[in-house]
């Protein structure tokens, strides 16, 4: 069977990814729609050696899809991503308009795939710094049970999309040129700094990116009680989210049990042995689908059953496309 396959925002980071990892994946496609803004429309695309031509996203623009990939912001999945459900499509959304919502599943397939079942139209994607921890932390927390995190996030500007990416060339081009440095996207010049702010701030003074690890973390895992303490920061690096996290667990597990276990967990590489200079690096992890896991030890700050490590994940890819995309395998699965 193949599908007739939408990707809302097909001109962005993310919808440009969704369109390679399809093909990748030889995901069972029957007609591929791309569509964009009005200031898109007409633009012609080469995917698979055949030209498409993107579309103005209308109300019409679902008549007669099966699936949607939403790639777009939370007002514009808003907009349309309900009409498409009316009109029969099932969604795998990846913006955050939908996740925290109790009839949309927050998925992520190495963690909670079964979610996928419950879906009534939409499926939402987590957040991208949320994704690359969860996986890493799945096969520990499913020995020992997760409680509380602290988790230092160092995010490539691939996360705000195409415009934050040719922010960053332009900036490190024009700082080597002796030329002005343009600031658009970001709160100030991200080449050559860090900035610790990614989204607006809360009365307590934590940011919306910090907040999401907790709240859509305690849906993914179906853990109430897990508590998350989230500093997220943004790093001059092109696509790869880094983290350093901190993890109590409900149950003791050493370092040398944790090893085992992400040596054969799904979705995951450990890339351990730091006496020889390996562990994970975002140059390391670009342009594919593994979070690689390493420099992980016993926590030495006095809490019981904790341990530390460090993960870095494609954001573009499993923080994003290739998540959605693997959900939408799920829910043709049971189509
Ligand atoms: P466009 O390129 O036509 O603006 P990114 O996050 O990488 O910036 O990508 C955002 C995506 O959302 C792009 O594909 C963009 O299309 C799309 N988009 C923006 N505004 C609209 C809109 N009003 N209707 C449909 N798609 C939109
Ligand atoms: C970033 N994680 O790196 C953000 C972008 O909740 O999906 C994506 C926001 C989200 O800027």
């Amino acid at each position: 069977k193949t599908y007739n396959v939408a990707i809302l925002g097909a001109t962005g980071a993310v919808g440009q990814e969704m369109i390679k990892i399809l093909m990748e994946r030889n995901f069972p496609i029957k007609e591929l729609h791309l569509l964009a803004s009005a200031r898109s429309a007409g633009k012609k695309m080469w995917v698979n050696e055949k030209e498409y031509t993107v579309e103005e996203t209308t109300e019409n623009s679902f008549d007669g899809i099966d699936i949607v990939l939403g790639a777009a912001e939370n007002d514009i999945a808003k907009k349309y991503l309900p009409i498409a459900v009316e009109k029969g499509a099932v969604v795998v959304d990846n913006s955050s308009a939908y996740r925290l919502d109790d009839n949309v599943p927050l998925v992520i397939p190495e963690v909670n795939p079964n979610d996928v079942k419950k879906h009534k139209g939409i499926i939402a994607n987590p957040n991208c710094a949320t994704i690359i921890a969860l996986v890493a932390l799945q096969p520990l927390h499913a020995y020992a049970h997760a409680k509380r995190m602290v988790v230092s996030t160092y995010q490539a500007v691939s996360g705000a999309g195409v415009g934050g990416i040719r922010e960053l060339q332009q900036q490190v081009e024009a700082i080597h040129d002796n030329k002005p440095v343009e600031v658009k996207n970001f709160q100030y010049q991200i080449a050559y700094n860090l900035i610790p702010q990614i989204g607006g701030f809360n009365e307590e003074g934590y940011s919306s990116e910090e907040m999401k690890m907790q709240f859509e973390g305690r849906k993914i895992q179906s853990n109430p009680e897990l508590s998350v303490n989230c500093t997220c920061v943004r790093v001059p690096v092109f696509r790869s989210h880094s983290e350093s996290i901190m993890v109590e667990f409900e149950k003791p597990i050493d370092v040398e049990k944790a090893k085992v276990l992400l040596k054969d967990a799904a979705g995951v590489k450990l890339v351990d042995d730091p006496v020889n200079k390996v562990y994970p690096m975002p140059l390391d992890t670009t342009d594919q689908d593994l979070v690689y896991v390493g420099r992980i030890r016993k926590d030495m700050s006095g809490h019981e059953n904790a341990l530390s490590f460090w993960c870095c994940g494609d954001q573009v890819r499993k923080g994003a496309a290739t998540n959605a995309v693997q959900i939408a395998e799920l829910v043709i699965q049971n189509m």
